[in-house]
């Protein structure tokens, strides 16, 4: 078994880098670099795009002070990849025609938010630490239908508690953070009262308006739990700029740990794949200090609106309905679902229909954009699953295509491919096997409630889905010519389905 990459072993990978292994990185020094940024959920995402972005800022500006803690709020697999490699992973990016890998040294810590909370707290609430990122997922949120914190939540509940006893108490409790959110609260309280530091805390998700959607739920979960002078403090003192994040990242499989390691000469554990294709646009909002990240390819707007809405439909929609329709009709792999000329037309057709939805930003042709979409999708390299995408679509279909119907049926449009996604949704859970007979496994935190609607026969299985609230706004459940739509898309789909 080869070596682990590590601090130590870092210059044999170094030495590697000639034509024909191409091996690049890290861009800064690890050793040289202090933590400045905190980051919450550590996954692949995080270390093929804001880690990449951050590390190419410091490089810019020869910077030592933007390392980043990254934390992983459940996962102790993270920790597993990371701790023994010092933090150092690499990014393999699989283009259509050529793999390249570049080690990244930006994550200089990791920590494991259950089980090393004090820690992850202090750092937080550090006046060393002027940001804080997040990639937690949509479900890492724990949104109530209304958008404000899901205080039935048993781990939101556990974490106002603690919250509500601190502020009655004046000190700090030592039970561990349950929840992201949590977390955050709990440290701007640890701030205010320990130093009153701004703090720019920057959310990285796929939700719209998603800097604005973390500033409601850290208000109210800070307001369920009384803590109405730290409430105060929030709002003068933090920033929640808002962001659009792209980059196609899909789950590191074992095939591609073997080729990273065939090129670095040492095993890296933490390795994560990625299309060539990087995009950032953040909100010029910050109460502090930040990386230089506009030298290092990330747009800052006063208005991030604009794009966030049009990569949400125009991307994150298309990819939706490539995984379930794909899914549906046997296909693994992304790329195979967007080329098949059936899926393409109803993708098409939906980008058109996003399309009439949408401002353009700034220089931005929404057509070409969708297309260079599709030319993405297509990339075979990045071995991205239909499955993948496909999990969590209680979460991700109310920020991707939802938004699209609601925006056309106040224009007295019923459009047929946004609603046939939300079908193939719907079809993709009641059958649970595709066309040739295989499995589709059913991965989202409403799984319970969704077998139970969708158990027993198709008769009234489209108005018992569309019950579901924390998908169906009333806007759309009560919209009688949508219903019909729903109800025929999804009868067409369970028929072709079998
Ligand atoms: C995808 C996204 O898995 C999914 O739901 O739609 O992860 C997508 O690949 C990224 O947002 C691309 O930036």
């Amino acid at each position: 078994m080869a070596d682990r990459l590590s601090l130590r072993t870092l210059p044999r990978a170094r030495e590697r880098a000639r034509p024909g292994v191409p091996v690049t990185g890290p861009a800064v020094d690890p050793a040289a670099t202090s933590v400045g940024i905190v980051h919450l959920g550590v996954g692949a995402f995080h270390r093929s795009h804001q880690a990449v972005h951050t590390e190419d800022a410091a490089a810019a500006r020869g910077d030592t002070s933007w390392g980043i803690l990254g934390v992983a709020p459940r996962s102790p697999r993270v920790l597993e990849q990371l701790r023994p490699q010092d933090g150092l992973y690499s990014v393999l990016t699989a283009g259509r025609t050529e793999t390249s890998l570049r080690i990244v040294g930006s994550l200089r810590d990791v920590a494991l938010l259950g089980s090393e909370s004090e820690r992850v707290l202090a750092a937080l609430a550090a006046p060393t630490t002027p940001v804080v990122t997040l990639t937690v997922s949509e479900k890492g949120y724990r949104r109530a239908v209304d958008g404000g914190p899901d205080l039935a939540d048993p781990d939101v509940a556990a974490d106002v508690d603690v919250l509500r006893e601190e502020a009655a108490r004046g000190r700090s409790d030592d039970r561990p953070a349950r929840t992201p959110v949590g977390a955050l609260c709990r440290a701007l309280v640890r701030r205010r009262r320990e130093h009153g530091t701004p703090v720019t805390i920057v959310c990285c998700d796929n939700l719209a308006d998603n800097g604005a959607v973390l500033r409601r739920l850290v208000d109210g979960v800070l307001a369920a739990a009384g803590a109405e002078t730290d409430r105060a403090w929030v709002g003068e003192a933090v920033r929640f700029p808002s962001t659009m994040v792209d980059r196609i990242t899909p789950a590191t499989t074992p095939q591609r740990r073997d080729e990273a390691a065939a090129l670095l000469g040492l095993r890296d554990e933490g390795v994560v794949v990625a299309e060539p294709f990087s995009q950032w646009v953040i909100e010029d909002s910050f109460a502090g200090p930040r990386p230089a990240w506009e030298q290092a390819g990330a747009v800052l707007t006063a208005d991030v609106a604009p794009w966030e809405r049009a990569k949400l439909r125009l991307l994150n929609g298309t990819h939706s309905a490539v995984a379930y329709l794909g899914a549906l009709a046997g296909h693994r792999f992304i790329d195979e679902a967007v080329t098949d000329p059936r899926i393409a037309e109803v993708v098409r057709e939906l980008q058109a229909e996003a399309r009439r939805t949408l401002d353009a930003p700034d220089g931005l042709d929404l057509e070409a954009y969708g297309e260079a979409v599709l030319e993405r999708f297509a990339n075979p390299a990045t071995g991205y699953t239909t499955a993948q995408v496909a999990g969590d679509g209680s979460q991700k279909l109310p920020q991707r295509v939802v938004g699209t119907i609601t925006d056309l049926l106040d224009r007295g449009e019923v459009p047929v491919a946004a609603t046939r996604t939300m079908a193939a949704w719907a079809a993709f859970v009641a059958r649970g096997r595709d066309a040739r007979g295989d499995a589709l496994p059913l991965d989202d935190p409403l799984a319970p409630v969704l077998r139970t609607v969708t158990a027993g026969d198709d008769l009234g299985l489209a108005d018992r889905v569309l019950g579901v609230d924390q998908v169906f706004p009333a806007r759309l459940r009560e919209d009688d010519a949508f219903r019909r739509a729903f109800r025929q898309e999804l009868a067409e789909l369970l028929a072709e389905a079998g």
